[in-house]
């Protein structure tokens, strides 16, 4: 890109799987190099703030070990880098068509499986493989491993992936932190704290099974065991009811109240709750009697305390509090997980390749990825075996539920792997071709975002480095290889982008990318669902409709509350282990630069003081958690801020990082939770011990 000598401020956003999606100011220097990162001061969301790592962005960016050539496999599978020779880009993409065409001949077209992921957020170049996958009608995939079971919980009451404005914290007096870590995870959310805080004395609760940072940061923590909130919140409708502080009238006219559900939530007494979650009677009473007796207050919905056997219903039973008080039809008071559902006027027909998509074609869930590779017969169906996976924006060697059966599928000598990825991941690693692909520095896209309001338009601010190319690139040029014809890869990404504005009906994309955004914030009515629920009826459903959400619809609970189906703990299993997102990565993207992995250091396991003193395990002393899926070795901190019960293991550190080299979702069972799926990593009962 011509510069002169001097830096220049660039604007783009964060492309990264944070439910904060940045507005970004990124100095590019005389060289061609990115410096400085900032957040924008202009977006009334970022409000100039990013986290660390992504302040330190040019060291992953110009990182020494990002991938510059494409690569073939000479050597064995896993070994990393050693094991490739560079090719060129046409014997690249010659080399991977070639082998998806050989698989398809031998087994047809439902034997290939690009698999994908959002390690870019951007929707050309994260949702653009789907155009691929459609037009060859390779097998479908159900992107369950991070929203399926909170979009399930929200969507069952609510109607729709919507709920407030976060900057309308600046107007609640009780901020809720429910089953999220935003100091770590999103710490945008942080600073509309902060506000709330400094301009109202707004109050901060946190409900997380250990003290994280936010936790940390808050009046009150509700320091509960895993699994358990869906007891919780049917307590705190319990006190509700008990001590007058539901608006009845609300209840009558907005939701699907009736006496059914009165006699369900009185027999959810703060003592049954209490044994359940092993808080104290005190501290759901008063909690509960604190959140009746404020109107403005806020429930910000994390993901983590749904990723569980029972996590749809934790995320229902919440959502219901909210109904219960009437708490939506006050200014900063109702509930938000993610805003996803407002872009829906968006058309992605042109990006994903809706126009040919067809659904008879197999459909494969992607947090099964272990027991597909090895063959299991249900997730198969009457279809081929996979023996071809073409993968990008993803790590699952490392990052989906049971590893070991996902090493030993990426292991298989019939399975041709292609994977195009900006660093040698121990997914690429596992690759007969590696292709290099650009950041979001490098190209153009589009994104949404799930914390807030704005969509983002954003250009490339530097050129790609080495030979990288976008992923949309490669898309097209493979599907040329194929043999597929797509009007979308006949067009530049920008192309796609200013044709998807058009047939959307927006502005010029060209003049929202100088705008930089669109803020699809909602007038207060509608973003508090005082004009009706997004249900047919208009209602909030206490009762949802679960069988109509998904194949295991049936297992779901008719009432709101305690589901008690989840990895319970038990004789051989004592302890529930929590395997929560470490702050300085993100998924396992920054494990590989020096900035991030020095400030986590290594993987460890904080274990309570006197399960420590039980095992006879001192700090930095290494311990064995196992269960029936595996076993990882690491070393013990001892920590107070948990249940004795209770493990925390932040993630998600790559597998060679573990003493044995195998990760810690060695033990996270691929089960599929009801009602539609989803990766259940905070749900695994593990035993124990000491280890030399
Ligand atoms: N630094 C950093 N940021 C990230 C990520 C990362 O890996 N690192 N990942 C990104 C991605 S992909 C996502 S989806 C989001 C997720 O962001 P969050 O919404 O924060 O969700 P989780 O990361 O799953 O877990 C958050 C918290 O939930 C708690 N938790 C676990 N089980 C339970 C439970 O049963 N009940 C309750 N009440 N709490 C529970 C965990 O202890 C943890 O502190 O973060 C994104 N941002
Ligand atoms: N134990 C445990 N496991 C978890 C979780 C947990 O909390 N605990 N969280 C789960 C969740 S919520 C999620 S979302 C998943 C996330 O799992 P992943 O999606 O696998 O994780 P990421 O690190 O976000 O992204 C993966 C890769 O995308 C690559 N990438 C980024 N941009 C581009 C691009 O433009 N093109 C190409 N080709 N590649 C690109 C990055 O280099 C990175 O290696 O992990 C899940 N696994
Ligand atoms: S907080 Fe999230 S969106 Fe913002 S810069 Fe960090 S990773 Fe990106
Ligand atoms: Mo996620």
């Amino acid at each position: 890109m011509p510069l002169d000598n001097k830096a220049v401020i660039r604007q783009t956003a964060c492309p990264h799987d944070c439910p904060s999606v940045c507005a970004l100011d990124v100095e590019v220097l005389p060289d061609g190099k990115i410096g400085k990162v900032k957040g924008a001061k202009s977006n009334s969301y970022t409000l100039g703030v990013v986290c660390a790592k992504v302040a330190r962005y040019s060291e992953r960016v110009h990182h020494p070990d990002r991938l510059l050539k494409p690569l073939r496999r000479v050597g064995e599978k896993g070994v990393g880098i050693s094991a490739f020779e560079e090719i060129s880009w046409d014997e690249a993409l010659d080399a991977a068509a070639d082998g998806l065409l050989k698989a398809e001949e031998k087994y047809g077209a439902e034997t290939v499986w690009p698999h994908f992921f959002a390690g870019t957020m951007g929707w050309v170049q994260r949702d653009g493989i789907e155009r691929l996958r459609h037009a060859k009608k390779y097998s479908r995939q159900h992107s369950s491993i991070c929203t399926a079971l909170p979009d399930a919980g929200w969507n069952a009451g609510i109607g729709d992936k919507r709920g407030l404005d976060p900057r309308e914290m600046a107007s609640s007096d009780l901020i809720v932190m429910w089953g999220g870590n935003p100091v770590a995870t999103q710490v945008n959310v942080m600073t509309h704290i902060a506000k709330a805080r400094k301009e109202r004395g707004a109050k901060l609760v946190v409900v997380d099974p250990y003290r994280t940072g936010t936790a940390e940061a808050a009046d009150i923590h509700l320091q509960l065991k895993p699994g358990t909130d869906g007891a919780l919140a049917a307590a705190i409708g319990h006190v509700l009811l008990r001590d007058g502080l539901c608006d009845l009238g609300y209840l009558s006219r907005y939701t699907d109240w009736d006496g059914e559900l009165e006699e369900h939530y009185s027999t959810c007494s703060s003592v049954w709750a209490a044994e359940i979650t092993g808080l104290s009677v005190d501290e759901i009473e008063s909690f509960a009697k604190l959140y009746g007796q404020t109107k403005r207050s806020f429930l910000r919905l994390g993901y983590g305390f749904t990723r569980s056997r029972n996590g749809a219903a934790n995320m229902q039973a919440a959502t219901c509090l909210p109904a219960l008080t009437g708490a939506w039809q006050y200014e900063g008071g109702g509930a938000l997980y993610s805003n996803t559902g407002m872009y829906s006027n968006i058309d992605k027909t042109l990006i994903a390749g809706l126009d040919v998509l067809d659904k008879s074609v197999r459909l494969l869930d992607q947090s099964r990825i272990g027991p597909i590779l090895t063959g299991d017969k249900q997730d198969l169906g009457d279809g081929p075996p996979i023996t071809a996976l073409f993968i990008q924006n993803t790590n699952p060697v490392v990052v989906s539920p049971e590893s070991n059966k996902v090493h030993e599928g990426f292991m298989r000598d019939d399975l041709f792997v292609v994977v195009h990825e900006q660093f040698m991941t121990e997914t690429a690693a596992m690759a007969d071709i590696v292709l290099p692909a650009t950041t979001s520095m490098e190209h153009d896209d589009i994104y949404s975002s799930g914390g807030h309001t704005h969509f983002h338009v954003t250009q490339k601010i530097i050129d790609p480095i080495g030979g990288c190319r976008s992923n949309h690139d490669v898309n097209s040029a493979l599907a040329k290889r194929l043999g597929v014809e797509h009007q979308g890869f006949d067009m530049s990404a920008w192309q796609v982008i200013e044709e998807t504005f058009k047939r959307s009906g927006l502005k010029d994309a060209n003049q929202v990318c100088e705008d930089r955004w669109i803020d699809y914030a909602l007038p207060f009515e509608e973003a508090h669902f005082l004009n009706g629920f997004p249900h047919p009826d208009g209602r909030f459903r206490f009762k949802p409709d679960w069988p109509s959400m998904g194949p295991l619809g049936h297992k779901m609970p008719r009432l709101p509350g305690y589901f008690d189906y989840y990895d319970q703990k038990s004789e051989r299993h004592p302890y529930r282990l929590v395997t929560a997102p470490a702050r300085q990565f993100l998924n396992t993207s920054f494990t590989e630069t020096k900035g991030s992995m020095s400030r986590e250091g290594r993987p460890q396991a904080k274990i309570h003081p006197d399960l420590a003193a039980d095992l006879g395990v001192g700090d930095g002393e290494m311990v064995v958690l196992g269960n029936d899926q595996g076993q990882v070795r690491l070393h013990a901190e001892v920590f107070s801020g948990l249940q004795k019960d209770t493990i925390v293991v932040e993630s998600i550190f790559p597998n060679h990082k573990f003493i044995d080299g195998m990760g810690i979702n060695a033990l996270i069972s691929a089960e599929a939770a009801p009602p539609n799926g989803g990766a259940v990593f905070h749900d695994t009962a593990v035993w124990i011990k000491k280890s030399n």
